[in-house]
C-alpha cells in the first residue's frame, strides 16, 4: 500500500516525504519585469504563505527547509516583482522556505556581503535552515528545475546563465547574483567580508573563500541556470568600490580574520509582513 501505517500512538500520521523530483515543476516560464500585482495581491495568489513569508507543503513532508536571504535598499518595484515569482516558484518546488529582506538603513554606503552575513545569522536564529540562498532583489530565476536546495558538501552558484550576460557564465570563478550555502559550508568559509562598500568585489572574495576554506563551487546546468535581471541604473550610495582590487589581492591574509567572526550590527527592527520579514539593521559604515 502507498498509505503509512497507522501511527501506533493514535497521535497525528506522519505526512509522506514530497515526490522527487515535485510533480508540480513546470520547466521553462516566461518572467515579466514588473509585477503586475500590488503586495496585497500577491499575498491573495499564496493564501497558505505565513507572516514572515514564510511556507511549508501541507500534503507531504518537505525534505528541503530553505532560508532567502535578499540584501536590499530601495528597490520596491525591484521586491514586489521577485516577491510575485519566487513565492509561486518555491511552492512548485514543494520545499520548505521563509524570505527574509535584509534592509541597510541609513545613508551610508551600500555593503552586499556585510547584508548577507547578517541575513545568515539572523535567518539561522530563527530556524534551523539546511541551506541558505543569497539573492539579489533583481533575479528571477526562468526554470523552476532549478531547485532551491543546497549541494551537501560544496556551495552552489545558481545565477549561471543571465540574460544580461547572454546566457552565459560572464568568467569561471563568477559567483554573483545568486548562490546558496549550509550553515556548515558557511562556517568554514567563515561567511563573507565585511569590508567591500560599494559595488563590486565582494562577490569575487566570496569565490575565493570557498577555494581558500578547502571548498568548490558546484552549479547546475546552463539549461536550468536561466535568469532575468531587472534592468536598472546604479544605486545613489552604491557607486564603484575602487578599493576592491585592492581588497582582492588580501583576501587570501583577510579572510580567517574577516568574516562570520568579525561581524558586529545592530538590528533596528524586525517586522512579519505578510509576503517576507523584514529586518531592518545598522551595518555601520565605511570608516
Ligand atoms: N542593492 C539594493 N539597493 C542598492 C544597491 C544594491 O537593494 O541601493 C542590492 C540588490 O539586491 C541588488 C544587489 O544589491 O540586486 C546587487 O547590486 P546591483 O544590482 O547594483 O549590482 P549588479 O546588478 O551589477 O550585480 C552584480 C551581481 C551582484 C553583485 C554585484 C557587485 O549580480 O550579486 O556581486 O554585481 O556588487
Amino acid at each position: 500500500s502507498a498509505l503509512p501505517p497507522p501511527h501506533p500512538s493514535g497521535a497525528e500520521p506522519q505526512l509522506r516525504s514530497c515526490l522527487l523530483p515535485s510533480p508540480l515543476l513546470v520547466g521553462p516560464v516566461s518572467v515579466r519585469l514588473s509585477s503586475p500585482l500590488s503586495l496585497e495581491e500577491i499575498k491573495e495568489k499564496n493564501p497558505l504563505v505565513t507572516p514572515g513569508g514564510h511556507y511549508r507543503p501541507t500534503d507531504c513532508e518537505p525534505r528541503h527547509h530553505t532560508a532567502i536571504v535578499v540584501p536590499y535598499r530601495n528597490r520596491q518595484s525591484h521586491l514586489r516583482t521577485l516577491l510575485y515569482h519566487l513565492h509561486p516558484f518555491l511552492q512548485r518546488q514543494q520545499i520548505h522556505y521563509g524570505i527574509y529582506i535584509i534592509h541597510q538603513s541609513g545613508n551610508s554606503t551600500f555593503n552586499r556581503a556585510k547584508l548577507l552575513n547578517v541575513g545568515v545569522r539572523e535567518a539561522l536564529k530563527e530556524e534551523d535552515w539546511g541551506c541558505i540562498f543569497l539573492h539579489d532583489v533583481d533575479l528571477l530565476p526562468e526554470n523552476d528545475h532549478n531547485t532551491y536546495t543546497c549541494h551537501p558538501q560544496y556551495p552552489t552558484h545558481l545565477s549561471v546563465a543571465m540574460d544580461k550576460f547572454r546566457y552565459r557564465l560572464p568568467y569561471p570563478q563568477y559567483f554573483g547574483g545568486v548562490s546558496a550555502i549550509t550553515p556548515d559550508q558557511y562556517l568554514k568559509m567563515n561567511g563573507f567580508p565585511n569590508q567591500y562598500w560599494g559595488w563590486g568585489g565582494e562577490d569575487d572574495d566570496i569565490a575565493a573563500r570557498v577555494r581558500l576554506s578547502g571548498m568548490k563551487i558546484v552549479r547546475p546546468p546552463v539549461a536550468v541556470g536561466h535568469y532575468k535581471m531587472i534592468k536598472h541604473k546604479g544605486d545613489k550610495g552604491n557607486e564603484q568600490n575602487p578599493r576592491r582590487f585592492d581588497l582582492l589581492k588580501h583576501t587570501r591574509l583577510n579572510w580567517r580574520s574577516d568574516g562570520l567572526n568579525s561581524l558586529t550590527y545592530e538590528v533596528l527592527s524586525k517586522e512579519l509582513e505578510p509576503l517576507y520579514t523584514n529586518l531592518s539593521v545598522n551595518i555601520g559604515e565605511d570608516p
